[in-house]
C-alpha cells in the first residue's frame, strides 16, 4: 500500500519543494498550512491531499492530524522568524509568535502523529531546525532560542523512541532563499533581499532533495543531523 508523508508549512519554500520531492518518490503527501489556496493547487499537481493547518491552534492541529489516515513520514517544517532586535529591545509578541510556531507547533503536530508513525512500522520524523539551533546571534535571540528549543524537542524524542520503529533526522539549514525573510520583515522586500547580499543562498529544492535522500534510506539507517549551508556563508552564521 502507498506510503504517506505529512509536510507542515507546505504552502511555500522548503515545505512546498519537499512535498513535491516526496510525491515524486511515490508518497501520498498530506500538505498543511494556513494558505489553503496555495495548498490546493499544489495537491492537485502532486496528487496529494490539502488540509488547512495552523500549528499554533490546538483545534486546527487536531482536525488536521485526525484527517491523516496513515503517516510514515512527518516533516516538521512549519516555522519562521519575526523581527530582529537586541535582548534589551526584544518584542514579546515576536517571541511569542516564534515560540508558538516553531516550538509548540512542532510539539502539537508530533505528539498527535506519533502513534501513527509508530504504527507505520518504519516511521520517519524530519525536523527542519536551523543553524540557529547551534549558535547565538546578536539581535536574533528570539529565533535562535526557539530553534534551539525545537531542536531539543526533536533530539529528546530520539532517546525516548529507542526500540520503536521510528527514525529521526534533524536538518539544519543556513540561508535559503524563500519567503522566510519576507515574513521576518513583515513584507519589506528591500530588507528581505538584503539578507542574501554577498552569498549565493541555497534554494528550497536543495533542502527538499536532502529530505528525499533521507526518506529513501533503508529502515536500519538513521541519518541523525544534517547541517547544510551555502558555500560562502560566514561562520558561525
Ligand atoms: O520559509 P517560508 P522556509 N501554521 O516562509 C508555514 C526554517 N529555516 O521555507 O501558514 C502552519 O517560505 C507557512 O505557511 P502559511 C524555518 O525556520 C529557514 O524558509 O500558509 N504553517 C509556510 O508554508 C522553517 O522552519 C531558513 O503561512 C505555518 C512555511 O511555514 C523552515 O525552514 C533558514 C504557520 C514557511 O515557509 C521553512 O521555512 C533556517 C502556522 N502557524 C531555517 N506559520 C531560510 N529560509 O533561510 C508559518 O536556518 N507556517
Amino acid at each position: 500500500s502507498t506510503r504517506t508523508a505529512v509536510v507542515t508549512g507546505a504552502s511555500s519554500g522548503i515545505g512546498e519543494a519537499t512535498a513535491r520531492e516526496l510525491a515524486k518518490q511515490g508518497y501520498h503527501v498530506y500538505v498543511g498550512a494556513r494558505r489553503l489556496d496555495r495548498l490546493e493547487q499544489l495537491a492537485a499537481e502532486i496528487g496529494g491531499t490539502a488540509l488547512p493547518l495552523d500549528v499554533t491552534d490546538e483545534q486546527s492541529v487536531r482536525a488536521f492530524t485526525d484527517a491523516v489516515q496513515r503517516c510514515d513520514v512527518l516533516v516538521n517544517n512549519a516555522g519562521g522568524a519575526k523581527g530582529l532586535a537586541t535582548v534589551a529591545e526584544a518584542d514579546l509578541d515576536d517571541w511569542r509568535w516564534m515560540w508558538e510556531t516553531n516550538v509548540l507547533g512542532t510539539l502539537r503536530v508530533t505528539k498527535a502523529l506519533l502513534p501513527k508513525l509508530i504504527a507505520s512500522g518504519d516511521g520517519l520524523i524530519v525536523t527542519i531546525t536551523s543553524i540557529a539551533a547551534f549558535h547565538a546571534y546578536d539581535n536574533g535571540s528570539g529565533y535562535t532560542s526557539a530553534k534551539h528549543a525545537q531542536a531539543v524537542l526533536h533530539r529528546t524524542l530520539r532517546g525516548e523512541l529507542l526500540g520503536q520503529p521510528v527514525r529521526l533526522t534533524e536538518i539544519a539549514p543556513g540561508a535559503v532563499e524563500t519567503e522566510f525573510s519576507l515574513v521576518r520583515f513583515d513584507g519589506d522586500e528591500d530588507r528581505a533581499a538584503n539578507v542574501y547580499k554577498g552569498i549565493d543562498p541555497l534554494v528550497a529544492q536543495d533542502i527538499a532533495e536532502i529530505v528525499g535522500f533521507v526518506a529513501s534510506r533503508p529502515p536500519h539507517v538513521n541519518l541523525d543531523t544534517i547541517v547544510v549551508k551555502p558555500r560562502d556563508q560566514a561562520e558561525p552564521g
